[in-house]
């Protein structure tokens, strides 16, 4: 959503005003390029390239862990490019996506026919594999270790849709919950994070599942007119023989008692995602972490019961994703903004809705564990604020409009 969208918000004017003009040095410091080899340098415009927004929360990670996870996210953002390729017949897909994790220690495999927008970390992969080899040895062997495994779960999901909700697990598990294994691992052996945070796997994975399900159920109609259906069958086989059926308007009810099934299976991976990030004792890394899991509450709570997600992709906006990120610093601003949209969501649980229960269930048990005392202004706490200043400018400007008129009436007169 732009930045007009904003404007009716003016405390999200504020924070991209702060954004643009460098009010978040404390969340994301500029790193300085010009002392970097020129293969690293070009691994981070991929970076920006690839992911404007996120770039910056990566370049403020501390010490080496910052070049291990440009890396690692421009690895998985190639091995990603490969799978969504879908001009790659599958006989070629397949073994590519097996044997991928090999190519991070040669020195010139790259791939030359990709139509994707990020074709480019295929093409110049040579300069991505050469910063890989210069990575501390324990982190080439997660990198090299998760992209193995992903690979190969990518390969069981290329010709089939997650059927069951333990097929959608599975299938999270391989695309995003290794991601959030991986990232522990790396936090834990730069020794910046305790070694707990690296063996938790179920806890990593839930982070990475909480996002990676937030983005299946906002990108519904975008997915399944390219025929990529990732909502599992168990839930939309109630109300149609096709997933597309979802998309027509005289199916809306189906389908939005649909989608709130879907929210409200991602919203239990809440509790895990609390528990991890209360582990985390390193600022640069809590806000890498906080970040991306802030958004996909607001963007769950923007797309709960909203028939919208069936006629485009719903999106929070600009401001109020700027607002966020330089506000989920803290625990405590972590748990104001989950209890934030977690009200909203349970203010509108349609009492007929057929999850109703165990939405209700699990929106009580999150406002549970994100009680805080300082809650998180949104919007609609201003609105009073806002309304008396807009009808004191209105008053301003009709008072100085009307002695204008007064003085031309009366010179014109005269
Ligand atoms: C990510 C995740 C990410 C960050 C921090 C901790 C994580 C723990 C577990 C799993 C993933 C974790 O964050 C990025 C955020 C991102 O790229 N956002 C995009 C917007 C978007 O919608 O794509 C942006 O431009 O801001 C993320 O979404 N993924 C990701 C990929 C690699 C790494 Cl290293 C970290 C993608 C995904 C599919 C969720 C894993």
């Amino acid at each position: 959503m732009g930045l007009l969208s904003s404007l009716a918000h003016p405390e999200e004017v504020v924070a991209l005003l702060k954004f643009k003009f460098g009010g978040c040095e404390t969340v994301m410091p500029k790193c300085d390029f010009s002392t970097m080899p020129p293969t690293r340098r070009r691994c981070y415009e991929f970076l920006k390239m690839t992911s404007r927004s996120f770039a910056a929360v990566i370049q403020a990670l501390e010490g080496d862990l910052r070049d291990a996870v440009c890396i690692f996210y421009l690895v998985l953002r190639a091995l990603d490019t490969v799978e969504d390729d879908m001009t790659i017949p599958i006989d070629v897909k397949v073994p590519m996506l097996k044997a991928f994790y090999t190519h991070l220690r040669e020195s010139d495999w790259r791939f030359m026919e990709s139509n994707e927008k990020d074709k480019m970390v295929l093409e110049e992969f040579p300069v991505i594999a050469t910063e890989f080899q210069a990575l501390a040895p324990i982190y080439q062997t997660v990198i090299s270790d998760i992209c193995q495994q992903m690979g190969e779960g990518m390969t069981i999901y290329l010709d089939q849709s997650p059927d069951s909700m333990d097929d959608w697990n599975e299938y999270c598990h391989y695309v995003a919950g290794l991601v959030g294994i991986g990232l522990s691992r790396l936090f834990s052996a730069s020794a910046m994070e305790d070694t707990v945070v690296g063996e938790d796997t179920r806890l990593a994975n839930s982070m990475g599942l909480f996002l990676q399900k937030t983005n299946i159920i906002r990108d519904f109609l975008e997915d399944v007119l390219q025929e990529r259906e990732f909502w599992p069958k168990e839930a939309w086989g109630k109300y149609g023989k096709k997933m597309l059926e979802l998309s027509r308007p005289e199916k809306r009810g189906d389908a939005v008692a649909c989608l709130n099934e879907l929210i409200t299976n991602a919203l239990h991976h809440i509790p895990d995602v609390l528990t991890y990030m209360s582990r985390l004792r390193n600022q640069s890394i809590f806000n890498f972490c906080a970040i991306p899991q802030v958004m996909a509450v607001a963007t769950l709570e923007r797309c709960y019961n909203n028939p919208a997600v069936f006629a485009g992709v719903v999106k929070i906006r600009k401001g109020e994703a700027v607002k966020m990120m330089m506000e989920a610093t803290t625990m405590d601003s972590v748990k104001a903004i989950f209890s934030h949209f977690t009200t909203h969501i349970k203010e509108r649980i349609p009492p007929n809705d057929p999850s109703v229960v165990t939405t209700r269930a699990i929106v009580d048990r999150t406002l549970t564990l994100t009680k805080v005392e300082q809650p998180y202004v949104s919007t609609s706490a201003y609105y009073p604020l806002y309304v008396s200043c807009a009808m004191l400018m209105g008053a301003i400007v009709w008072q100085y409009w009307t002695g204008i008129s007064n003085v031309v009436n009366n010179v014109s007169s005269s």
